[in-house]
């Protein structure tokens, strides 16, 4: 080999290990250090990591999310103005409710009383009939004789006994179921009202004035008469108090 290639030589081999890094702290200037080196030295640590890099770019907006679960619901708002009244509903059905529950048993209890009472009007009139032969019905009032006859004071006296009082009808209904006993019997009755305390004004025995009348043509027509009889067929007379007529207590 020749002096010129040996040369060269050389210098690759020392070229080729320059390339070596060697132990120090040199960081960046590692060039530097190796190229001021004459041996080649144990590799070094990994340096630390270096600074944080700038933000990349903005990514593009992803895909929409799934739906989310209902919220809780909010406070309710303000009543609004009232509605037009709605057409009748249809009948409900039988039994349902406990108001047609209780609708039945009303209607149970209604016709529990009517049988009730039937039954009741019934034994009234039998247990009657023993005590007053004679007897007549008319609205809430029931005209009652055993067919005593007495003075009005007798039988005012014989009427109050009994719980009653001498009969004064206040109507033409009640005057025409009592005219009935004074036809079966053909005779007269005192009535309760009279006008002894004021000529011409008759009063109830409760001191009521009289508004119902029924009398006979021409009457009244006497001072002294102060009672009133019932003829037979329904018409009054005002009458003296002290002649016997039939008793008829009203009840
Ligand atoms: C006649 C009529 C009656 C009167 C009686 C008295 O019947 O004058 O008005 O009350 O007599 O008995
Ligand atoms: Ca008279």
């Amino acid at each position: 080999m020749q002096l010129p290639s040996l040369f060269i030589l050389m210098l690759g081999l020392a070229l080729v290990g320059a390339s070596t890094p060697e132990p120090c702290n040199c960081g960046e200037k590692v060039s530097v250090c190796s190229l001021a080196a004459g041996v080649p030295g144990i590799p070094g640590h990994h340096g630390l990591p270096g600074n944080e890099g700038k933000p990349g770019a903005k990514g593009e907006q992803g895909e929409q999310g799934l739906r989310g679960t209902q919220g809780i619901p909010g406070k309710a708002g303000p009543s609004g103005p009232k509605g037009n009244q709605g057409e009748k509903g249809q009948k409900g059905d039988s039994g349902g409710s406990e108001l047609e529950l209780l609708r039945a048993q009303i209607n149970d209890l209604q016709a529990q009383m009517e049988v009730l009472h039937g039954t009741t009007s019934l034994t009234q009139k039998v247990i009657l009939g023993h005590i007053f032969p004679h007897f007549v019905s008319v609205g809430l009032k029931i005209f009652v004789s055993k067919g005593a006859e007495g003075s009005y004071e007798n039988s005012k006296a014989a009427c109050s006994h009994l719980g009653g009082q001498m009969a004064s009808p206040r109507n033409a209904e009640e005057n025409n179921a009592l005219s009935k006993i004074a036809a079966k019997l053909g005779k007269h009755i005192y009535l309760g009202m009279n006008d002894m305390e004021t000529e011409g004004a008759f009063l109830h025995l409760n001191g009521e004035r009289m508004q119902y009348s029924n009398w006979a043509p021409g009457e009244p027509n006497s001072e002294i008469e102060d009672c009133i009889e019932m003829y037979t067929n329904g018409k009054w007379n005002d009458k003296i108090c002290s002649e016997n007529r039939l008793i008829v207590c009203e009840l």
